[in-house]
């Protein structure tokens, strides 16, 4: 099924969907469980959060009292916004409209520079939706725009969220529909797709970005072929998730194509898609650019090639330096143990670039920092070959090589195992953690409250288990 508008829905989802569910007064109510009873908050789908924890919503009176909450949201919007300050009145105008009578909340995740937090403080007043924003300081913003979205996987409350770019080109009054086929099909990712009946590409600026949509498209699909078998457009950024199926554990993200991330990482999803029409930028320039597409490449790489794989691929491509370089400088009348070493120096540092590019994910911290480290651990490696070099040549008499070529197949192995261990080791709970009040904040009671199943930094207390529970190391 691949409905369009709630309009294709049977009466009764309408009615789920659309039912008097989420009144929100614009004056303060005597305290929340007047506001509840007020609201006529209807208790027919599972909330994800028990009805005792409602009063601990955290608010800062007495101008947000507007947006209390009687029931949890039902759907959580994440918007990743990376300098978006003059679409924001538009989007949350069409938002609030689109929402009306869903149970909705907005998340916007930031990574801007140009008042993006201050234009939504001044639109949230005027809007009836509940509206928080996380700002992620520059030091902050780990894997860019897929980062940004996992964070805020992170901080939904409700047990569906839906992916909208803040830029108005998904529309905003495609969400009930996208929500209504997650309900009737029991989806777990339904997917706003510009390829899926109904749906238009026209608002892709220019033919390249046309070519690069469907070629980006194709080549996905080619490198999962089973896993992505029925998606149309696992490009799309206008997507809606069962938040209990995201395993942010499982995420990489690393740039745009968090769709892809999720779906290449998960387990057996149930997707549906639903057409829309994709529209032009509505306005503010496009953060869209080449190193996005050069982090696509890699990400899709790495997310098909397991990682010891990608690991010898770089050592074997490595062995082309180093046997051509040992070869030449021999040739030109250097002992071979001395070109040897002269020769393993070029292929470290052609190691190096192939590793940082396709072998570990990408590190906080300069990579020139880590050189050192690398080269001294391959050097290292020296130890081991230049004794079995002088065997193989001066005792068993191979050619300098075959030589060379056996005494790095034996290297490779060992520096696998070292460079992995004290390199590229993981760094512990590395990524930022976002607090759901809005401001980049208290990280760590964050994340150790959660991890208990404890209260929340603004006193929204969760049970273990609850959606959105996942670690909160994915984004490092
Ligand atoms: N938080 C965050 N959001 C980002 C980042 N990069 C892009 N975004 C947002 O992600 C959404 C998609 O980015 P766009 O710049 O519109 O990219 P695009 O849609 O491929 O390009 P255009 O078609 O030219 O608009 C927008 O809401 C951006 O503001 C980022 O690094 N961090
Ligand atoms: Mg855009």
């Amino acid at each position: 099924m691949t409905p369009t508008s709630t309009g294709d829905l049977p009466d009764d989802l309408t009615g789920l969907l659309r039912g008097p569910v989420l009144p929100q007064p614009r004056t303060p109510p005597d305290g929340l469980a007047g506001a509840a009873a007020a609201g006529g908050a209807r208790a027919d789908l599972p909330l994800p959060l028990p009805a005792d924890a409602i009063p601990d919503l955290d608010l800062d009176p007495p101008t947000t009292a507007h947006r209390l909450v009687p029931v949890a949201p039902r759907l959580s919007v994440v918007v990743p916004t990376r300098n978006e300050a003059h679409n924001i009145e538009p989007l949350l105008r069409r938002l609030d409209e689109a929402l009306r009578g869903l149970a909705g909340e907005v998340i916007f995740v930031d990574d801007s520079d140009d008042g993006t937090p201050e234009a939504i403080a001044r639109v949230r007043p005027t809007v009836s939706l509940p509206v928080r924003v996380h700002h992620r300081a520059p030091r902050d913003r780990v894997g860019g725009l897929g980062g940004a979205v996992s964070e805020g996987f992170a901080l939904c409350a409700a047990p569906y969220a839906v992916i909208i770019d803040g830029d108005l080109q998904h529309p905003p009054e495609t969400i009930p529909a996208l929500l209504a086929a997650a309900l009737h099909d029991a989806a777990d990712v339904v997917i706003g797709s510009r390829y899926a009946p109904g749906g238009s590409a026209s608002g892709l600026a220019g033919t390249t970005r046309h070519l690069v949509s469907t070629g980006s498209n194709l080549l996905c699909r080619l490198a999962f072929p089973r896993r992505l078998r029925g998606v149309s457009d696992v490009m799309s950024g206008f997507f809606l998730v069962r938040v209990a199926a995201v395993d942010r554990a499982g995420l990489r993200p690393d740039g745009y194509k968090i769709l892809l991330e999720l779906l290449a990482t998960a387990g057996p999803l149930r997707i549906r898609e639903v057409g829309y029409a994709f529209a032009e930028r509505h306005a503010g320039a496009s953060n869209a650019s080449m190193s996005e597409g050069v982090r696509f490449v890699r990400r899709l790489f790495s997310l098909r090639v397991p990682r010891p794989a990608r690991f010898a691929l770089v050592g074997a491509s490595g062995t082309v330096p180093n046997l051509f370089g040992t070869a030449v400088l021999h040739h030109l009348g250097l002992h071979y143990l001395a070109a040897a070493i002269l020769a393993t120096q070029v292929a470290i540092a052609w190691n190096f670039a192939g590793c940082e590019l396709l072998v570990w994910d990408r590190l906080a911290g300069s990579r020139l920092r880590r050189y050192p480290a690398f080269a001294i651990i391959n050097n290292l490696d020296l130890v081991v070959r230049l004794p079995l070099l002088a065997l193989l040549v001066g005792r068993w008499g191979f050619g300098v090589g075959t030589a060379t070529l056996l005494s790095l197949a034996a290297a490779v192995i060992i520096r696998y195992l070292v460079v992995e261990r004290l390199v590229y080791r993981r760094r512990p709970a590395g990524s930022p953690t976002p607090t759901p009040s809005g401001t980049a904040g208290p990280s760590r009671a964050f994340r150790s409250g959660r991890a208990r199943g404890g209260s929340r930094p603004g006193g929204l207390s969760w049970p273990a288990g609850a959606p959105g529970e996942e670690a909160t190391d994915a984004a490092t």
